[in-house]
């Protein structure tokens, strides 16, 4: 059985938590609102859009034939592990009923894939991404994971959600197979709810009172700003995980297949933090900003 950790413990206590994690974060991108992106590349438009809206899509980061590759390879790694589990550093998460409160049944999320398929990286190469979020971040960037998600007639998700976590995660989405509309379960995102914002204050707020929901479930938030990532295969999401986002609910029969990076975006303020100390020691500090022009 997988547990997720939402529900465990005493939800008073998560719920102060969660607004104190609120509070650092929003201090911490107001001191950083000081520190304008000056250039003009691609990049630093890129980032330039995430900063603000806690969102970007990148078009083209993946060849259509590098995508249908590592569908291939992961739809033959599930269909092996299903009968003879071989998978020995990274681990297959299968959602079913007893995670999540049922949410998300039938997704698989393999966590760490690269460890058990180090030539993935051989296709990949992720300094693009590390640069958008770096400009954008102006903070050091630790790796955390290598994810891959593959929803097959999802139809359950968990719904609108703030992932609670310090330091802060950016997830990088690349999509293996055409997004052609909500039917196959894109990625949702609420633009401009990553900082700064009073919305996730008044969700919270209201969760204080509806104990029934997770603390960090947020159903209250302008649909005017919702963004679908249809996309071809190949495209890139970056998005701040602070923000209210989603998997969209998929129809039956459809498929979803995204490789997911994600990385913390540490500031000297995160470090007083016990457990974000923890989180940041099993990640890997990404050295350099690269140039990737
Ligand atoms: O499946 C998705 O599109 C979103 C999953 C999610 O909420 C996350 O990775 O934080
Ligand atoms: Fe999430």
């Amino acid at each position: 059985m997988i547990t997720h950790g939402i529900r465990s413990g005493n939800r008073f206590i998560r719920w102060w938590k969660t607004l104190f994690h609120f509070f650092i974060q929003d201090f911490v991108e107001f001191l950083y609102l000081f520190k304008p992106i000056k250039g003009n590349t691609d990049l630093d438009n890129y980032a330039r859009e995430l900063r603000e809206n806690g969102i970007v899509i990148v078009e083209d980061f993946l060849n259509a034939a590098v995508c249908d590759n590592f569908v291939e390879e992961i739809d033959a790694v599930v269909a092996r592990d299903k009968k003879n589990p071989e998978l020995t550093k990274s681990e297959i998460q299968y959602r079913d009923f007893n995670s999540l409160d049922g949410y998300d049944t039938g997704m698989i999320d393999i966590v760490n894939i690269d460890r058990d398929f180090p030539k993935i990286w051989d296709d990949f190469d992720p300094k693009k991404i590390e640069t958008i979020i770096k400009i954008a971040t102006a903070r050091t960037l630790y790796f955390r994971t290598f994810n891959a998600y593959l929803n097959y007639s999802v139809t359950n998700t968990r719904g609108m959600h703030v992932d609670d976590v310090q330091p802060p995660v950016y997830k990088a989405f690349v999509t293996l197979k055409d997004i052609n509309s909500t039917d196959d379960g894109p990625y949702t995102f609420v633009k401009k709810t990553h900082r700064l914002n009073l919305i996730r204050y008044i969700n919270l707020f209201i969760n204080f009172f509806v104990t029934s929901k997770i603390v960090t479930n947020f159903d209250l938030y302008s649909k005017k700003q919702v963004v679908q990532t249809i996309a071809k295969k190949g495209a890139l999401v970056i998005s701040n995980q602070t923000g209210i986002h989603s998997g969209h609910p998929q129809k039956p029969n459809h498929k979803r297949c995204m490789l997911v990076l994600s990385y913390l975006v540490v500031s000297p303020l995160n470090r007083i933090h016990r457990t974000a100390k923890d989180i940041i020691k099993n990640s890997s500090k990404i050295i350099s900003q690269k140039d990737c022009s």
